[in-house]
């Protein structure tokens, strides 16, 4: 194999005997939660993929690799290491030539799918285009969602974003946002958007049709499949809009911008919340694992 790609034993064995796989994410570990959260949620969402009969194979970048399948020690050292590289398509190569570590978005983690060939993808929310602060800030998240073949499920785009403009550039690049088991497509920490979906699913059975009726038209791209964060855990709109206004304003007056933008807005509406925000995130995380 490419010496810049490695896959865990369990993994390739896994990849070879076509049993089932569900990618994840890192950039979720090292600048979506804090420490220790970051590691339990990590290490608990393994487990729920695991005790399905399914492998799970989280991808980061260790000393220059791309990897799929971490040990619980390499997850550990992601989720305790300040300042880990956050990683996504722009910057995927220089790290792999430099022998950096760090840690992939999604955007860098279907790549690693498409590498390895892996179809199917769980992770909280899509990054998406963030509201207009007189600067424009696109994830590459979405278009890299157009050139991958996967099944990506999350809870939504982030409810920090522009979530109408969002799913526009979704639909222009032909990637279906797919509700489960409700009609508006939900956004993280809530599970209405407003947003009526044109495709509902109810069960696991639609999603595999989907995904394999797909894979037979050749139809390239990722299908998003939207499952609300349980209604015991929602943080409604009224209550999280006014702290994201807030967490927004304090983005601008200390002029954070690109890549810093999620992981500061997370952590400023984790802290507004009490840790509340946090909490409903480990959860949906977990309910997207389960899935
Ligand atoms: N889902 C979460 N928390 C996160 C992310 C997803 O629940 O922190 C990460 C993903 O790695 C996603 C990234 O790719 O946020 C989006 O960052 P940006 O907007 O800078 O592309
Ligand atoms: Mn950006």
């Amino acid at each position: 194999m490419n010496k810049y790609l490695e896959m865990s034993k369990e993994v390739q064995d896994a990849v070879k005997n076509k049993a089932p796989i569900v990618a994840l994410e890192s950039t979720i570990i090292s600048h979506g939660m804090p420490f220790p959260e970051n590691e339990k949620t990590a290490l608990e969402v393994q487990n729920i993929i695991r005790e399905q009969g399914v492998l799970p194979a989280t991808i980061a970048v260790i000393d220059g690799k791309l990897k799929a399948g971490l040990t619980d020690l390499e997850i550990t050292k992601l989720a305790k290491k300040p300042n880990v590289l956050k990683m996504s398509r722009n910057n995927l190569f220089s790290g792999l030539l430099r022998g950096q570590t760090g840690a992939t978005t999604v955007a860098a983690t279907l790549i690693g799918c498409q590498l390895f060939g892996l179809e199917f993808f769980a992770t909280g929310g899509i990054g998406g285009i963030h509201r207009n602060f007189g600067e424009l800030d696109v994830s590459a998240d979405i278009f890299q969602l157009s050139r991958a073949n996967c099944t990506v499920i999350c809870s939504g785009p982030k409810a920090i974003l522009d979530v109408s403009k969002t799913l526009e550039i979704l639909e222009s690049l032909g990637i279906p946002v797919i509700a489960y088991k409700q009609s508006q497509i939900p956004c993280f920490w809530y599970r209405n958007s407003g947003l009526e979906a044109e495709i509902i699913v109810n069960n696991p059975t639609e999603i595999a049709e989907m995904h394999n009726l797909r894979k037979n038209l050749k139809i390239s791209g990722c299908q998003l499949i939207t499952n609300p964060i349980g209604k015991k855990y929602e943080i409604k709109k009224e209550r999280i809009e006014p702290l994201i206004k807030k967490a927004e304003r304090l983005l601008k007056s200390n002029r954070i911008t690109g890549k810093d933008v999620t992981p500061f807005l997370l952590a400023k509406i984790a802290e507004y919340t009490k840790g509340e925000s946090l909490r409903t995130n480990i959860e949906l995380i977990k309910s997207n694992a389960a899935l």
